[in-house]
C-alpha cells in the first residue's frame, strides 16, 4: 500500500450500505466446569455421580431451586423430559422421578459462588475490560463502532413470560457451528474456537449485524447488533473531514471562479468574490457566529467594517499589502498584514470609496447570501470547510516537515505540538497566558538545572559502572528541557480549539502510529473518546 495524502484516501459509504465490515465475532459461554468432588447429586436420598451432560442440566435446575418456576408443573414436566435427553441410558433407569431429586447440595453451591462473585477481583475486572476492548468493537467502514451485546446467551433453562408452554425447556448452548458470520471479504474474519468451524461467513452488506443464529425454543433468529447510539455520534464529526476532502478536491475550479468574479460587472459579485478570498486564504469566519448573549462587537469577513482594514500600496518591500484589525468570535483580537493580489486591493479601494469608517466594507453582502452562495458552488460548503480544510491539510504538511525520523518520542511530541500550533495560529487560536504560567514555568526551570548538575556528577563518579544509569538522567534532563520549549511556545496559543474542531484525527493517528508515539501523549482521555472512530483504524496512512 502506498502512502498517500490526507485528501487523497477515498472511503466513502451511502449511508445505508457498509463498504468494509471487521470484527472479532461473539464471545461464546464458557464451557461447562463440572462440579467439584463434595457437591453431590442426590437421587433416592442416595449420592449419585451424574455424566457431564446430565450434571450441566441439573445445574441450570438448582441454580432456579429457589425460584417459583421449579414448582410450577409445567416448568418441571418440560424439564424432566429435555432433562432425560442428556442422561445416559443408565442414569434413565436409575432415575424415574423428579421428586426423588434432591438438588439442594448443588443450590447452596451456586448462591456461595454468586456470592463470591459479588467481590470481583481485580483480575477478573481486567480480564473484562479486555475481553470489551477485543469484542466489543468492531470497524464499519471508517468508524469503530460499539457493538451491542456481543456475549451469547449461556445454556439455560427457558422462562418465558407469563405461563409459557415452553417454559422449563432446555435452551442449548450455541456453539460455533451454529453461529453465522456477516463481514466484509476484505476484513480478518473472526476466528472460530479451535477445533471448531462457524455455520457460515456471509458477507452481506445490506445489513448492519455481525452475527446471528438460530434459538432452539422458538426458533427464532437472533443477531448480534452495533450499539445503536454509537453510530450517529463519530458520523457528524467524520463528515465534515469527507467535506473537507470534497473541498480540496474543487477548490481549484473554486479558486478560478472567484478570480474572475473579481472582474464582474457586478459590485455585489466583487464583493463575494473578495470575501470568499479572505476566507480561502486567511481562514477567516464567515462572520455573525456570535455566541448566544454575546454583545460585544465583533466581526467576521461578511460584517467588516471599513475601520477594520488599512490600504497599504507598498509596505516595506512588498506591494498591495492590507492590515487587518478587528475583534474576532469570542472578542479575540485578530491582526494580520497581508499581501494580496493587486485586483483584490483595487476593489478593496472600490469597496471603500465614500464610506464613514463605521460602514460596512461589503455592504452588498451578508452572511446569508455568501452561505448560499457557498451551498451553490459545493454541496455541504461553508466557511469552516476552508478552515477545517486548510488546518488539516497544514497539520499533516507540518507533520512531514517537522518530524524526523531519528528524533526521540518527546522531540516527536514537541514536533507534533509544533505544527499543531502552526494550525492554531491559522486558525488565530490566541489566548491570555495563563495567570499560573510563570509560576509553572519557573518550577520546570528549577528542575532542570538540579538535573543538570546530577548528570554531570553522575558521569564524573561513576564513569563507566552506571552508564545507563548517567543515560537515563539525560534523557529525563532532555524531556524537561523539551517540556520548558513546548510551554514556553504555548504561551499565548490555545492548541485545544483547533485539535477538536478543525484537525481531522485520521492525520493524528496514523502519525502516532507510524512513529510509535503513545497515543495518550496527544489525545486526553476526553479527546481519545469523542475521536473513537479514527483511533485503530489502521488502514489510513499518510506520508509523513
Ligand atoms: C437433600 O440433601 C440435603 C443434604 O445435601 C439434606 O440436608 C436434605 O434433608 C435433603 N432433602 C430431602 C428432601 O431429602
Ligand atoms: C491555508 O492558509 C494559509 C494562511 O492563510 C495560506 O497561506 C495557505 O495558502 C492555505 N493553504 C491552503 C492549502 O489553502
Ligand atoms: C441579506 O441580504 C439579503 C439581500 O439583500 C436580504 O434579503 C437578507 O434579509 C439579508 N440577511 C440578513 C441576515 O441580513
Ligand atoms: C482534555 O483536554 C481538553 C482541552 O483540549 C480539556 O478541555 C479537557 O478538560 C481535558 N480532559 C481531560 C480528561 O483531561
Ligand atoms: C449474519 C448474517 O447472515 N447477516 C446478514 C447476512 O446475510 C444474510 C443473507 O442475505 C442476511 O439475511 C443477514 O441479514
Amino acid at each position: 500500500n502506498d502512502n498517500h495524502a490526507w485528501w487523497e484516501e477515498e472511503r466513502a459509504t451511502d449511508g445505508s450500505k457498509w463498504r468494509f465490515l471487521e470484527h472479532k465475532g461473539p464471545v461464546l459461554a464458557p464451557p461447562y466446569e463440572p462440579l467439584p468432588g463434595h457437591v453431590r447429586f442426590f437421587y433416592d436420598g442416595k449420592p449419585m455421580k451424574l455424566s457431564a451432560a446430565a450434571e450441566e442440566v441439573a445445574t441450570f435446575f438448582a441454580k432456579m431451586l429457589d425460584h417459583e418456576y421449579t414448582t410450577k408443573d409445567i416448568f418441571r414436566k418440560n424439564f424432566y423430559k429435555d432433562w432425560r435427553k442428556e442422561m445416559t441410558s443408565e442414569e434413565k433407569s436409575k432415575i424415574t422421578d423428579l421428586t426423588k431429586c434432591n438438588f439442594t447440595e448443588m443450590s447452596e453451591y451456586f448462591k456461595a459462588q454468586s456470592e463470591a462473585r459479588k467481590q470481583m477481583s481485580k483480575e477478573e475486572k481486567l480480564e473484562n475490560e479486555r475481553i470489551l476492548q477485543e469484542y466489543g468493537f468492531c470497524v464499519m467502514d471508517n468508524h469503530k463502532e460499539r457493538i451491542g451485546n456481543f456475549r451469547i446467551e449461556p445454556p439455560g433453562l427457558f422462562r418465558g413470560r407469563g405461563d409459557h408452554p415452553k417454559m422449563g425447556m432446555l435452551k442449548r448452548r450455541i456453539r460455533p457451528e451454529d453461529i453465522i458470520i456477516n463481514c466484509s471479504k476484505d476484513s480478518k474474519h473472526p476466528k472460530p474456537p479451535q477445533g471448531t468451524r462457524w455455520k457460515e461467513v456471509r458477507h452481506d452488506n445490506k445489513v448492519t449485524w455481525l452475527v446471528s443464529w438460530t434459538e432452539n425454543i422458538q426458533g427464532s433468529i437472533k443477531y448480534i447488533m452495533l450499539n445503536p447510539s454509537s453510530r450517529i455520534k463519530g458520523e457528524k464529526d467524520w463528515q465534515k473531514y469527507e467535506t473537507a476532502r470534497r473541498l480540496k478536491k474543487c477548490v481549484d475550479r473554486l479558486r478560478a471562479q472567484y478570480r474572475d468574479d473579481w472582474k464582474s460587472k457586478e459590485m455585489r459579485i466583487r464583493q463575494r468574490a473578495v470575501a470568499l478570498y479572505f476566507i480561502d486564504k486567511l481562514a477567516l469566519r464567515a462572520g455573525n457566529e456570535k455566541e448566544e448573549g454575546e454583545t460585544a462587537d465583533t466581526v467576521g469577513c461578511c460584517s467588516l467594517r471599513v475601520e477594520h482594514i488599512k490600504l497599504y500600496p507598498k509596505m516595506d518591500d512588498q506591494e498591495y499589502v492590507v492590515e487587518f484589525d478587528f475583534l474576532g468570535k469570542d472578542s479575540i483580537r485578530y491582526y494580520n498584514k497581508m499581501p494580496v493580489e493587486k485586483r483584490v486591493f483595487k476593489n478593496l479601494q472600490l469597496f471603500l470609496e465614500n464610506k464613514q469608517p463605521e460602514d460596512d466594507l461589503f455592504d452588498r453582502l451578508n452572511t446569508s447570501i455568501l452561505n448560499k452562495h457557498l451551498q451553490e458552488l459545493m454541496d455541504g460548503l461553508t466557511a469552516k470547510v476552508f478552515r477545517t480544510y486548510n488546518a488539516s491539510i497544514t497539520l499533516q504538511q507540518q507533520l512531514k516537515e517537522l518530524t524526523s525520523p531519528e528524533e526521540s518520542i518527546p522531540a516527536k511530541i514537541l514536533s507534533y505540538n509544533r505544527a499543531n500550533r502552526a494550525v492554531a495560529i491559522l486558525c488565530n487560536h490566541q489566548r491570555a497566558p495563563p495567570k499560573t504560567f510563570e509560576k509553572s514555568m519557573q518550577n520546570l526551570q528549577t528542575k532542570v538545572p538540579a538535573n543538570q548538575l546530577c548528570v554531570c556528577l553522575c558521569a564524573w563518579m561513576m564513569v563507566e559502572v552506571k552508564r545507563k544509569a548517567v543515560q537515563r538522567l539525560e534523557e529525563q534532563l532532555m524531556n524537561l528541557q523539551m517540556q520548558a520549549t513546548d510551554r514556553e511556545e504555548n504561551k499565548q496559543i490555545a492548541l485545544g480549539t483547533s485539535k477538536l474542531n478543525y484537525l481531522d484525527p485520521r492525520i493524528s493517528v496514523a502519525w502516532v502510529k507510524k512513529w510509535d508515539v503513545p497515543i495518550e501523549k496527544i489525545y486526553n482521555k476526553t479527546q481519545r473518546e469523542k475521536f473513537a472512530w479514527a483511533i485503530d483504524m489502521a488502514e489510513e496512512d499518510y506520508e509523513f
